[in-house]
């Protein structure tokens, strides 16, 4: 099992999406936990290529071929972590990806765990204007809105969406949690948000923690 991680490891970091498919459905046929597959091959893939953009060892086009394999990995994995759940209904969450943040592959990630867990996930995708935010809460009625950011130049768009909630009335109805790449455990305060998810496993257990606890 630990070669092929390392093989699918090295195809993600390598970009090569059609050899990423082949070891991840070879992996899944043996029976290889998803979430292991995750945690041991597509992560540390994707960890690497971000530090060889910062040392100058690889550029944008790698982290485009790189992420693109991610994807098609994990395209093959969601599903499965879904199906592992089988849980009755917890509650609803609204995911989205702050404006200007094309990032998804740990938003996918969170949003399958958060299924798999029994929440009703509404996925707003990427890119998320604080409107969209507003008029999905008014519609949806979710507990909690878990937002999201993987730069630093978008983790500042976290401060603004817990802003444009307060304006719109809707902050009180919900719980704000906040995770991705770009933020940390000491942004809480200063993005006013109720929790933080350092990876998809607290995102679970905090919205278990969160849910009823909104005004809803
Ligand atoms: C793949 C990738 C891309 C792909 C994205 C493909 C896609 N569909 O997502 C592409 C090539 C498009 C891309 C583009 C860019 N990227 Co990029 N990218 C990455 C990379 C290599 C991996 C990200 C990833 O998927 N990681 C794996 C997942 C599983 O981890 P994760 O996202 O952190 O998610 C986990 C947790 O954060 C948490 N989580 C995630 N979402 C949520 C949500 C909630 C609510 C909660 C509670 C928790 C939670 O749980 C997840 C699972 O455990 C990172 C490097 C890195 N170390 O992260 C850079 C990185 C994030 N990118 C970076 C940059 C700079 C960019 C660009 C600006 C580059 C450019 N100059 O164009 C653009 C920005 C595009 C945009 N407008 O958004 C920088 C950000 C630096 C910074 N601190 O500001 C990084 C860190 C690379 C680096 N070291 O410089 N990128």
């Amino acid at each position: 099992m630990q070669e092929s991680y390392e093989k699918l490891r090295l195809a993600i970091v390598d970009g090569d999406d059609d050899v990423a498919a082949e070891i991840t459905e070879e992996l899944v046929k043996s029976d290889a936990n998803p979430l292991d597959i995750i945690e041991h091959a597509i992560t540390p893939a994707l960890k690497e290529v971000g530090e060889k953009l910062e040392t100058g060892e690889a550029f944008i086009p790698d982290l485009i071929l790189a992420g693109e394999a991610a994807r098609v990995s994990t395209d093959i994995l969601t599903p499965l972590i879904v199906k592992m759940g089988g849980a009755k209904y917890i509650g609803k969450v609204i995911l989205g990806v702050v404006e200007g943040d094309t990032h998804d592959i740990g938003k996918n990630i969170v949003k399958s765990m958060l299924i798999a867990a029994g929440f009703e996930v509404i996925d707003l995708g990427t890119n998320v204007t604080a409107q969209q935010f507003i008029d999905s809460i008014g519609k949806e009625k979710p507990g909690i809105v878990g937002a999201s950011a993987y730069t630093s130049a978008t983790a500042v768009e976290l401060g603004k969406l817990n802003e444009a909630l307060e304006k719109a009335e809707v902050r009180r109805q919900i719980k704000l949690l906040i995770g991705g790449a770009g933020v940390y455990r000491d942004d809480l305060p200063r993005f006013g948000a109720d929790a933080y998810g350092d990876d998809a496993n607290e995102a679970v257990d905090v919205c278990m923690r969160l849910n009823g606890k909104g005004m809803n």
